[in-house]
């Protein structure tokens, strides 16, 4: 069947609630009469402006229906589905450990201290399905700095929600619970570390990590945790979910590399969603101008 001829596919149809809430924003702008129904054209114009990109952004349709996120489900089309019971407000994000300000943030202090901006970034899921994005957040950098880390702080460990009442996957041990992740300090600098707060200047959907999640877009998808709410500033290398149950698979770094395949697959190529067939995998996933330098003296043909 051709793209035009076949019927749209789940993954294609924008959840009614985000439809709802575009209906509003674009009736809020007087761009649609009482009661009528936009046209696709006007519907698409939700008061955001992405910022300009080099490559298409992928579509809202997909970037919210096929999601990582065992804590709901290991099926990537029923996540969006089970996250409608998650509540992501009220959040707090506690920042501790080795820093001079150990502190607890409110969701509302964290978008009222760090001002929020939109950046298009890409992100390589390492099973080999890419989605290009416009984010909304601020650089972790800022946050880390406001607490003030010791010269001890070496590794940054992040923990995300433990909620087995709203999140279904929890209930079984598919990972040991609560998803942990951990970057270097000098990785979790790097202006390219994102604490994301939305997408498509709308809130992240809870299947995208609401409130709050980390964009890494130099690493493959599983390092940018979702929903987190403690950032530890630690002296050794933390443990990871991933690395714990499959240490040969997931490294600590995580850095794209198409030299290096996974042990079930190669990384060379991957499906960008909503494209058909495959494009090739870049270095650091296109990023290796920016931070190649972090990982100089590491043997690249080896690591990923
Ligand atoms: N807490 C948590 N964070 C997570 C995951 C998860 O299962 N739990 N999956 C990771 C993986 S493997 C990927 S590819 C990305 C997917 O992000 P997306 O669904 O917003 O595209 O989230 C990452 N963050
Ligand atoms: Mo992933």
């Amino acid at each position: 069947m051709s793209p035009a001829s076949r019927p749209p596919r789940p993954s294609e149809i924008a959840p009614e609630r985000v439809w709802r809430e575009r209906r509003r924003l674009v009736a809020a702008l007087g761009l649609l009469a009482a009661g009528g129904t936009p046209a696709p054209a006007v519907r698409a114009a939700v008061p955001f402006h992405a910022p300009a990109s080099p490559e298409p952004l992928t579509a809202w349709e997909h970037v919210t229906r096929h999601n990582n996120y065992y804590e709901f489900s290991p099926a990537k089309d029923a996540v969006w589905k089970l996250a409608e019971e998650f509540n992501p407000r009220p959040w707090t994000l506690t920042v501790e450990g080795e820093v001079g300000r150990p502190r607890t943030w409110g969701l509302d202090e964290l978008l009222a201290r760090f001002a929020q901006e939109d950046r298009v970034e890409r992100l390589r899921c390492v099973e080999g399905w890419s989605i290009v994005v416009p984010w909304r957040g601020f650089a972790l950098a800022s946050l880390l700095a406001e607490a003030q880390p010791r010269s001890t702080a070496k590794y940054v460990e992040f923990i995300s929600v433990h909620r087995p009442s709203e999140m279904i996957g929890q209930r079984r041990p598919v990972l040991p619970w609560p998803y942990r992740e951990g970057l270097r300090i000098d990785e979790a600098m790097h202006p390219l570390a994102l604490v994301a707060t939305g997408l498509y200047g709308q809130p992240l959907p809870a299947q995208n990590g609401a409130p709050l999640r980390l964009v890494l877009p130099w690493k493959y998808g599983f390092k940018s945790a979702k929903a987190v709410t403690h950032i530890r500033l630690v002296e050794r290398p933390p443990a990871t979910s991933w690395m714990s149950v499959a240490p040969s698979e997931y490294g600590f770094f995580g850095n794209v590399n198409p030299e290096v395949a996974h042990p079930r697959w190669s990384q060379r190529r991957e499906n960008r969603l909503g494209e058909l067939g495959k494009r090739a995998t870049l270095p650091f996933n296109g990023y290796a101008e920016q931070v190649a330098s972090l990982y100089a003296g590491m043997d690249l043909s080896r690591h990923f």
